[in-house]
């Protein structure tokens, strides 16, 4: 099946440019979107004067979902415009401990919401004079109101009981009153139980017992800061995938920043900016995707390889090429025997894929290569190449070439 998605890679700096492309690795086995580049942060602005064209501003607004990579000292020029271009009102912020890492705290499943448009980067920032600049927070009814809502949704889809409310209502009385007001109104609208808590006693809290927090929701800041605390419990921000939500469109984004400090060594770990494939694939309404690739993240941070940051010695590339590898496990087909030719079963695979999209694109190319049947096996679709590539390897290299036999049989094995 070719998709039509359109989606929007940028880079951005640092190791966002070596965890992206190991992304788009995923995403492109996955599927046929269709990609367009775009560029934004700390070197575009040394080049052109400005960290986030107007081209690529545009091209995320028309897109249906990008994924961003990372930037530096330009977050304020580039991140907070890219939400507000998608219209993004939540950033939702996944921190789980995985099996097979060493996690200072393997119980923790925390999902962060954090508030995405408002609070203290709202960008009313004033300097005054050579002693003193201002900030502005800003808090609306509205936006904490939109916040509880998708978190009574989120609670719900999640089969948890409610969430928690952070903030700081005891000393920012006026705006942290009104999110925890409108937040919790909501909520109570919903019939869903909140607990709140104040983001000083949650920092304690979630290091002492992670365990007693599920859907927490958060000021944009508060959320900010305490999913990184968090990620320091599950291995750290090589872990932490992240989306803006909007009402037609995302960005997804690791946590991460550019870390300049191992950027170009080629190291940096691509699970944060793989598990955000994974929500951008949710995102677009491929939930079995979305969760193949989780799976696959998933395995390979429990068997191997590992990036430096988990104590492994993998690179970026090996860490994903090992992901890729994992994003099919279905059945070894069966071989029958004719006398001829084997005949290779598809059946089982594509029984084992259902609604996979994956096997989806897979049949699509198979049906209209059954359309010129008996053709021989390089005349066969460029993107059939990969499936065969890892039938081969699942079958010991036992096929040296294919030849489109019958769609509903299988595929002769020469
Ligand atoms: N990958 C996201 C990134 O580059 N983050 C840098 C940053 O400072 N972000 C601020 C924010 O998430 O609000």
């Amino acid at each position: 099946m070719l998709v039509t998605d359109e989606i929007v890679v940028i880079e951005g700096d640092g190791i966002g440019s070596e965890v992206v492309p190991a992304a788009v690795e995923v995403l492109e086995t996955v599927g046929e979107f269709d990609i367009n580049r775009a560029v934004a942060g700390d070197v575009v602005k040394a080049e052109t004067g400005t960290a986030l064209p107007d081209e690529t501003r545009d091209a995320v607004g028309a897109a249906d979902a990008t994924l961003f990579g990372a930037v530096g000292k330009s977050a304020a020029d580039v991140v907070l415009p890219l939400r507000a271009t998608v219209g993004s009102y939540v950033n939702v912020r996944p921190v789980r401990a995985y099996p097979g890492v060493d996690a200072l705290r393997p119980d923790t499943d925390i999902v962060f919401l954090r508030e995405n448009t408002e609070g203290v980067y709202s960008g009313h920032e004033t300097r005054l004079s050579d002693d003193m600049s201002t900030l502005t927070r800003v808090v609306t009814t509205s936006a904490s109101e939109r916040l509880g809502e998708y978190a009574c949704k989120y609670a719900s889809a999640r089969e948890t009981d409610g969430f928690h409310i952070v903030h700081k209502a005891n000393v920012m009385r006026e705006t942290d009153g009104r999110f925890l007001e409108a937040v919790s109104g909501v909520a109570a609208d919903h019939g869903v139980s909140t607990e709140t808590v104040l983001m000083d006693a949650f920092g304690t809290q979630v290091c002492l017992d992670p365990s007693q927090y599920d859907v927490v929701a958060c000021p944009n800041l508060a959320g900010d800061v305490l999913s990184d605390v968090a990620a320091g419990l599950v291995g750290g921000l090589g872990l932490l995938p992240s989306a803006n939500i909007g009402a037609e469109n995302g960005l997804f984004e690791p946590v991460h920043g550019s870390a300049p400090d191992i950027a170009g060594e080629g190291t940096a770990n691509p699970a944060a900016a793989i598990l955000s494939i994974a929500m951008l694939l949710e995102f677009l309404g491929y939930e079995r995707d979305g969760q193949i690739v989780r799976d696959a993240v998933q395995a390979t941070l429990a068997e191997g390889p590992q990036t430096p940051d988990l104590g492994g010695e993998a690179t970026t590339d090996e860490f994903a090429t090992a992901v890729v590898s994992r994003l099919w496990s279905p059945p070894v087909p069966e071989i029958c025997e004719t006398g001829e030719a084997s005949i290779l079963r598809l059946d089982s695979w594509v029984k084992h894929a259902g609604s996979c999209r994956v096997m989806k694109h897979f049949e699509t190319r198979v049906s209209r290569s059954c359309m010129n049947r008996n053709q021989a096996a390089n005349s066969v679709p460029v993107a059939t190449t990969t499936l065969y590539r890892i039938l081969r390897s699942r079958l010991d290299a036992r096929v040296s070439g294919i030849l489109v036999a019958d769609c509903d049989a299988g595929w002769v094995v020469k």
